[in-house]
């Protein structure tokens, strides 16, 4: 590319009246937090985790898998590298960087330190999330709505030193730290009181919650689900259950996008949630046919999200997370495209002219839509990423390629 190209980019989208410039600068505020589980496959680094059950699962094994904490570093360091722009790292409990051992109710801030100094040299933000599987005391596929109270408990304190730990993880990075509630629990087959499991599970995360932290360290999110493998005739935590609570209890709701029916909209979700809470975090995923968790491509319910997200004005109080773990492809290049593909939508919508768009069909002329929103699909978005990626030091097509072979070729041999 040169820069007769972006040039002539730029003016091809003011003449819709769209600044490219500022849809630049604008991109790159937005951070994006990346998953750390892509890069081992859900696995965690305790000893006594045997993968990650609760329904969910990596499929492949493509060499290269993370298998400690200085390997999983060096791997995002290079993701972020080929990646425009900063951002954030989305940590689970069973990721502590100890010989220690601790229970995951024993967790404390000292087993996760070397994760906040890392992420100051490496000029990261830090979310967060309790680990409610892969454990023996999740082996019914209940946790904080286990009938025992005794399981109920350890979850609890397992809960609430994950808080304490994310609180401050935010202080000490001077950016709030996302700390995301998912449990798997749920029944193989067709429960008769479902009451009795939900009003324990919200009676656990009320427990759960019950410290009160700054908000400017810690901001608690509640992520439902549809279904899970094994767990197929109820989630405890389903979709209405924690839209009510995140809207009683003034948490956030965390939406990812494979944990609705196949066919819904979930970008359609965002402008009814967020009449009712006040931030939402999502986990954007691919589902195929089932809560797959495939690498998220450029594709169209994507777009729709990054469009939702900039026309409904929601950037300022959605945080963006990945949710994603395909182990039959280099887990770099994974988190590599997945993200930047993410970054590419919003680029997309930033680059909409959406005055010319909102004003025709508030006119009820739905043909000019139809024309505007087809014709506007031939603009030279790539050249605006292109800039962007130019700008931020980063490379793109051939290089690209090179660059995620060659790491990847570099971690091929590990066991
Ligand atoms: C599981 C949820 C959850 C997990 C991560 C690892 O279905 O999507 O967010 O993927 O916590
Ligand atoms: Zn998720």
């Amino acid at each position: 590319m040169t820069r007769l190209d972006y040039d002539a980019a730029r003016d091809q989208f003011a003449e819709w009246g769209v600044d490219t410039e500022a849809a630049i600068e604008r991109l790159a505020t937005i951070p994006i937090s990346m998953h750390c589980w892509q890069g081992d496959d859900v696995v965690g680094f305790e000893q006594l985790s045997a993968g990650s059950g609760g329904g969910i699962q990596a499929t492949g094994n493509f060499p290269g898998r993370a298998r400690n904490v200085a390997e999983l570093r060096a791997d995002l360091e290079f993701a972020y590298s080929q990646i425009p722009g900063k951002h954030r790292l989305n940590l689970h409990a069973f990721y502590p960087d100890t010989d220690e051992q601790p229970e995951r109710d024993a967790l404390d801030y000292k087993h996760f330190e070397t994760w906040v100094d890392w992420a100051k040299e490496q000029g990261l933000g830090l979310d967060f999330n309790p680990t409610f599987f892969a454990h023996p005391k999740a082996d019914d596929n209940l946790t904080l709505s286990h009938p025992d109270k005794g399981i109920r408990d350890f979850w609890i304190r397992h809960g609430q030193c994950c808080r304490a730990i994310a609180a401050r993880f935010g202080e000490e990075l001077g950016s709030p730290c996302v700390d995301n509630i998912w449990v798997p629990d749920g029944y193989k087959d067709i429960p008769v009181d479902r009451m009795a499991a939900r009003q324990r599970l919200e009676a656990s995360i009320d427990a759960m919650l019950a410290t009160d932290y700054d908000k400017a360290h810690l901001l608690d999110a509640v992520e439902s689900k549809l279904f899970g493998i094994g767990v197929e005739a109820c989630t405890v935590g389903s979709h209405e259950f924690y839209m009510g609570y995140a809207i009683r209890k003034g948490t956030l709701l965390c939406l990812d996008m494979g944990h609705f029916h196949p066919t819904e909209n979930i970008a359609d979700k965002l402008s009814s949630v967020a009449l009712s809470v006040d931030e939402i975090l999502l986990h954007v995923s691919r589902p195929m046919r089932w809560d797959s968790d495939h690498v998220i491509l450029l594709n169209d319910d994507i777009l729709a999200m990054a469009q939702e997200l900039v026309f409904t004005n929601l950037l300022d109080r959605t945080h963006i997370g990945l949710d994603f773990f395909d182990a039959t492809i280099s887990r770099t290049a994974a988190w590599v495209i997945g993200t930047r593909n993410m970054q590419k939508a919003l680029l997309r919508a930033l680059l909409m002219p959406q005055e010319e768009l909102k004003k025709v069909e508030q006119e009820l002329n739905f043909s000019d839509r139809f024309i505007l929103t087809e014709e506007l699909k031939d603009l030279p978005f790539a050249t605006v990423w292109e800039e962007f990626c130019v700008r931020k030091d980063v490379s793109t097509g051939k290089a690209l390629l090179a660059n995620l072979n060659n790491y990847q070729a570099s971690v091929a041999d590990r066991g």
